[in-house]
């Protein structure tokens, strides 16, 4: 079962190349920690990315969110990745025809090792993943199954679909986007789960969250999204330190389980 071996362990039976890369770094730097850097300005993305990098396996972008975003932020990224030894997942959440998927995936994994998409265009979308051309990277997606704001449209039969497609093209998806153990029997694939603070409630803009032990052992999250709680936190390379920790310890117990 996925809940119950080690990220290491499951490094070993991922058949997406990234998928692999993130357990195996998430073992290595023993942190389950996505932190999502939603901040206007380059400056101050850079400036997080120095505080809190080494905490992350993963840093999650919105390149768009950034209002002063020019493609040499792209190189200053990889460098920063390198240095702090972190992946970069573009939460881009591409939801479109096969063709024009394909063209966004080719651009954005120039310097992207990962991207979020949506199942809603099918099983199309996902063969056109599989057919971009990209460099050798180790790259995926993490599709989205499930949503963490308050009303929004996704039905259990499209969760449903969305982790067949899953396993139907496990060579280029890394993990789903969920709020709950889906793929429990799938221990290759990462569940990248947001909606997590300090304290379970949400924000004014329907957004909810759960506590980090929560996303780990009662929703079966194993890469753990956080943003704003560490972002707009007084200190957030202390705040980050004691979320990693959290949610370390949530796994550990897990697998001891
Ligand atoms: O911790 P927050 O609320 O400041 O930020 C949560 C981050 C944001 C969202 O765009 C993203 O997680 N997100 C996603 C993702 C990762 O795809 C899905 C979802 O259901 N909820 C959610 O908040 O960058």
């Amino acid at each position: 079962r996925r809940l119950w071996l080690s990220y290491s362990e499951r490094s070993a039976l991922a058949k997406n190349p990234l998928a692999c890369r993130i357990l195996q770094l998430m073992g290595e730097k023993k942190s389950n920690l996505c932190v999502a850097l939603d901040v206007p300005n380059w400056s101050e993305l850079v400036r997080l990315v120095n505080l809190i990098g080494s905490d992350a396996v993963v840093v999650k972008t919105h390149y768009d969110y950034i209002k002063d975003w020019k493609p040499s932020c792209q190189d200053e990224l990889t460098k920063l990745a390198a240095a702090h030894n972190f992946i970069v997942l573009e939460d881009r959440k591409l939801g479109d025809i096969g063709n024009t998927i394909m063209g966004q995936f080719e651009t954005l994994t120039s310097w992207a090792d990962g991207l979020t998409m949506h199942s809603i265009c099918g099983g199309d979308s996902l063969k056109a993943v599989r057919e971009a051309k990209v460099d050798s990277r180790p790259h995926g997606v993490f599709v989205v199954a499930e949503l963490s704001s308050q009303g929004n449209l996704i039905s259990a039969p499209y969760t449903k679909k969305t982790t067949e497609l899953a396993k139907e093209f496990e060579d280029v998806v890394a993990g789903l986007v969920a709020q709950n153990p889906l793929l429990e029997n799938e221990p290759g694939f990462v569940q990248l789960t947001p909606g997590v603070s300090l304290k379970a409630g949400g924000d004014n803009l329907g957004q909810k969250y759960v506590t980090p032990s929560d996303a780990v052992l009662a929703r079966g999250g194993d890469l753990i999204v956080v943003g704003r709680a560490i972002t707009r936190s007084i200190n957030p390379k202390e705040t980050a330190r004691q979320i990693r920790q959290e949610l370390w310890s949530a796994y550990e117990r897990r697998i001891a389980e």
